[in-house]
């Protein structure tokens, strides 16, 4: 009876398709300064997830005092949402116009060229960093 019992646990163990960090991939993130107010930001990127279903569900940055929200954009505004889903073996684009995770409060240092550290926080892969550069481009249609 024990041994069944525990048969059966590793088998649910087994078929349960467990989402890692490491099944996340992160392709050419950016992140690009707003041309209506220099104190706000956008990161750009793809995702590709070759686990199974999970969702961003929230970000930091390593700038101090920058706060990151995960953003769409919907008849043409800005609207914050809480998660980006990303379907289980496929890539999801975040860009110009539509998904983006938006920065406010950036500092007047912050310049072309800076690097820091995005932390993507998933519902089940945990905490995912990624290095992210500021591009020269500005937005033009955020
Ligand atoms: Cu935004």
């Amino acid at each position: 009876m024990m041994r069944e019992a525990a048969q059966v646990i590793f088998l649910v163990l087994f078929l349960t398709h467990v989402v890692y960090a490491q099944d996340i991939s992160i392709i050419d993130a950016e992140a690009q300064f707003s041309d209506m107010k220099p104190d706000l930001g956008a990161v750009f990127m793809k995702i590709e997830n070759r686990g199974s279903d999970d969702s961003i569900i929230g970000a930091r940055v390593s700038i101090p005092g920058v706060i990151a929200e995960l953003h769409d954009v919907k008849d043409g505004a800005m609207v914050k949402i809480d998660r980006i889903f990303l379907p289980g073996e496929r890539t999801v684009e975040l860009k110009k116009g539509s998904l983006h995770i938006m920065l406010f409060n950036l500092p007047i240092e912050v310049k072309e060229g800076d690097e820091f550290t995005l932390t993507l926080i998933l519902e089940k892969a945990g905490k995912k960093d990624v290095k992210v550069r500021f591009q020269k481009s500005h937005m033009h249609h955020h």
